[in-house]
């Protein structure tokens, strides 16, 4: 199995990447809308094939990044029946089985939080991924969308605290950087909803938490009701090719760099501007340089970017593709919007035996 937990900071947000290894084949459970690229990237770099994304609720305080990957990588997408959303593939209920490979998580229904909360358990129950229906030592709050403090005591109590103890769990969101908790300890040290405490405890507590609403409610439920899907066809959402990063083929990197195909630039020298970060004698030396390139190495770059005309895309260069990735995010902190690496550098310049300027056979 391949797993990655990853983390939304603007909304405490927690996406999860589950992939059966020999088959490829990966699900991801409550993607952010803001964070497609991101998850785009990872997914391509790790070779696996997205078949479902799977939410856990309709979500008040987030938007779903489910459309989004849905139109980049022909995912499909799973919600709960309940959640009565629009443009899903799939309508879960209760024990439904959603398989990747030769693995398979199966849907839980977890009502409470939302009417339409869901949680999924994997075939083997060693992981359950809860939602808000279970937080880490807490739950979600039950004051809006269908909220029920009853129902969701019962959700916990009889679909999630009956799994094994062993079993591993991971929510929806935590505030304070915890990643995950296990049933065992849920159900000993959990405040409002450990074995000893009695249903009447936990309404009375979830009755008075006197939360303010989520800041984006009002925008996020509408569009989790169609999975994410933006109303009108914005030109800038996360996968866009906007216009500072359509002036060639680039990658996105999970490393959060933009990258380009030496292929691309042999054939497009004149259209970018070259700036090659390393030291006098390397650009001299054997590997020699990209033609036309500019040497600026890397630890003068700030004080010379502004002999560096913005207008015309930047292409950042050196010996492996390393000094130059930090110096395109210095440029892109200095103001650059169209500045990408060279990858590989000119070592995989010269493997390709593209044209250079100077250098030895
Ligand atoms: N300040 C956050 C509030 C987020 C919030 O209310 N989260 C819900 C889950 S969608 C919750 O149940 N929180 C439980 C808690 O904060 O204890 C925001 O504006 O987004
Ligand atoms: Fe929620």
């Amino acid at each position: 199995m391949i797993f990655r937990q990853l983390f939304d900071p603007q909304s405490s947000t927690y996406t999860y990447l589950l992939a059966d290894a020999a088959t490829r084949e990966a699900v991801m459970i409550d993607p952010v809308f803001e964070q497609a690229r991101r998850d785009v990237a990872l997914i391509e770099e790790l070779g696996v094939k997205l078949k479902w994304t799977l939410e856990t609720h309709v979500h008040a305080d987030h938007v779903t990044g489910a459309w989004l990957l849905k139109e980049k990588l022909r995912s499909r997408i799973a919600i709960s029946a309940a959640s009565e959303a629009d443009g899903a593939d799939e309508y879960l209920k209760d024990r439904d089985r959603v398989a990747f490979g030769r693995r398979h998580l199966e849907a839980r229904g977890t009502p409470g939080h939302t009417n339409s909360c869901m949680s999924y358990v994997l075939d083997d129950q060693s992981m359950a991924f809860t939602g808000d229906a279970l937080l880490i030592r807490g739950c979600g709050r039950t004051d809006f969308q269908q909220g029920n403090p009853q129902t969701l005591f019962r959700s916990v109590r009889g679909q999630i605290f009956s799994l094994p103890d062993r079993c591993t769990l991971f929510p929806g969101h935590d505030y304070r950087g915890l990643t995950a908790t296990s049933v065992g300890e849920e159900k000993l040290y959990n405040p409002r909803l450990a074995e000893a405490i009695l249903e009447q405890d936990f309404v009375g507590y979830m009755k008075h938490l006197g939360l303010p609403h989520p800041k984006q409610m009002d925008v996020a439920v509408p569009a989790n009701l169609k999975c994410g899907k933006p109303q009108k066809m914005a030109t800038t959402h996360p996968l866009s090719s906007s216009s500072d990063c359509d002036w060639a083929p680039l990658i996105y990197t999970f490393a959060g760099i933009w990258e380009i195909q030496p292929n691309w630039l042999e054939e497009h020298l004149r259209e970018v501007q070259i700036v090659d970060v390393r030291e006098p004698d390397e650009f001299n030396g054997p590997l020699g340089h990209v033609p036309g390139a500019k040497l600026i190495p890397l630890g003068t770059l700030l004080e010379r970017a502004a002999s560096i005309p913005k207008e015309k895309p930047v292409v950042v260069v050196c010996r492996s593709g390393a000094r130059s990735a930090q110096a395109t995010l210095m440029l892109g902190k200095a103001g650059f919007d169209k500045v990408a690496n060279l990858s590989g550098g000119m070592l995989r310049w010269r493997a390709q035996r593209l044209t250079v300027e100077g250098g030895t056979d």
